[in-house]
């Protein structure tokens, strides 16, 4: 394997790639600016073990010391769970971050980025960022968007949340190539609720189908990655109209307070959190590690296909 200077993977990962050993890919976005501190520790630490207990190995990317790390240690997690310091970065933000030596998280677009600098195939998501409200005239279009469009590494999500447009995005998506698969389930998931109204083309039944679709796309030298749209567990959904009415009071405030850009997202979901009390946030937790789960035994799927090869 070609080695990226500006990679710094931990040796039990760069082992388990050598190897063949499945690994799934974490993003620290969800840590640093997603959820609240210590809670969001205490979930770096179970997300891992869930991908552990599936046979896999946890990869948590970050940006620290003009690296780009895959795999975080326990002293690494603190420092993104704590937060002080550390940046929001997309794919604009690495090379100022490498070469500046700034502490960032890294979205879905830059995890993605970096697995896939590092071998690295399946990752673990909450939601993925897509096309704002009002993105028709705002232009606020997530970059992850085009990571999908362009870097080759399948996301597990449980989709979108309806603090954006979950129709443009779906539409933005199909223009760029990107297959979009439902996990047992026929609509894309709108994060906190298992359905959306949005109906997809592809209901996936199992892990190894997913595994298999994914080989196939890279097979061909298509460029790109997947998504897999899978639903929050059904004993922690939210009510859709009930979350409506909560975003649609997120997104009001965000515009009273003129939050623009990158700063957009997190405002929304700390917002939400705090107009829920917690409630939203336990949910969160939940989908999360069902991703990471779902990632995991869609991992060992893919390895398994490399194998047979
Ligand atoms: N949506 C969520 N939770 C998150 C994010 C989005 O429900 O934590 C984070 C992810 O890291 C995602 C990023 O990649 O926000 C998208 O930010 P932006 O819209 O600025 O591209
Ligand atoms: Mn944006």
């Amino acid at each position: 394997m070609r080695m990226h200077k500006y990679l710094s993977i931990t040796p039990e990962i760069e082992e388990a790639l050598k190897n063949g050993t499945p690994v799934v890919a974490l993003e620290s976005t969800i840590l640093s600016h997603g959820m609240p501190y210590p809670e969001n520790l205490e979930f770096a630490h179970k997300v891992e073990e869930v991908i552990r207990a599936e046979g896999a190995i946890p990869a948590t990317m970050a940006v620290i010391g003009g690296k780009l790390k895959v795999g975080l240690n326990s002293e690494e997690l603190e420092i993104m769970c704590r937060a002080e310091n550390v940046g929001k970065m997309s794919r604009r933000d690495i090379p100022v971050y490498l070469a500046t030596g700034k502490t960032g998280a890294t979205t879905v677009a830059t995890t993605m980025l970096i697995a896939s600098l590092a071998g690295i195939r399946v990752f673990a998501t909450g939601g993925i960022g897509g096309v704002h409200r009002g993105g028709e005239n705002t232009m606020d279009i997530s970059a992850d968007l085009q990571e999908f469009a362009n870097t080759p590494v399948a996301v597990v999500t449980a989709g979108a949340k309806q603090i954006l447009d979950i129709g443009r995005t779906l539409e933005y998506l199909e223009t760029f190539g990107v297959p979009v698969l439902g996990f047992r389930t026929d609509e894309f998931p709108a994060f906190y609720c298992r359905t959306s109204g949005y109906k997809l083309d592809y209901c996936c039944q199992d892990e190894e189908e997913v595994a298999k679709i994914m080989n196939t796309k890279w097979e061909l030298g298509m460029k790109g990655g997947l998504v897999i749209g899978n639903p929050i567990p059904e004993e922690y959904a939210l009510d859709f109209n009930e979350m409506e009415e909560v975003i649609n009071n997120a997104i009001k405030l965000a515009d009273e307070k003129h939050i623009r850009g990158k700063n957009i997202t997190p405002f929304l979901l700390a917002t939400i959190k705090d107009m829920t009390k917690g409630v939203a946030f336990a949910s969160n937790v939940q989908l999360a590690l069902n991703n990471a789960k779902i990632a995991a035994r869609i991992a060992v799927k893919y390895q398994e296909l490399q194998k047979d090869q």
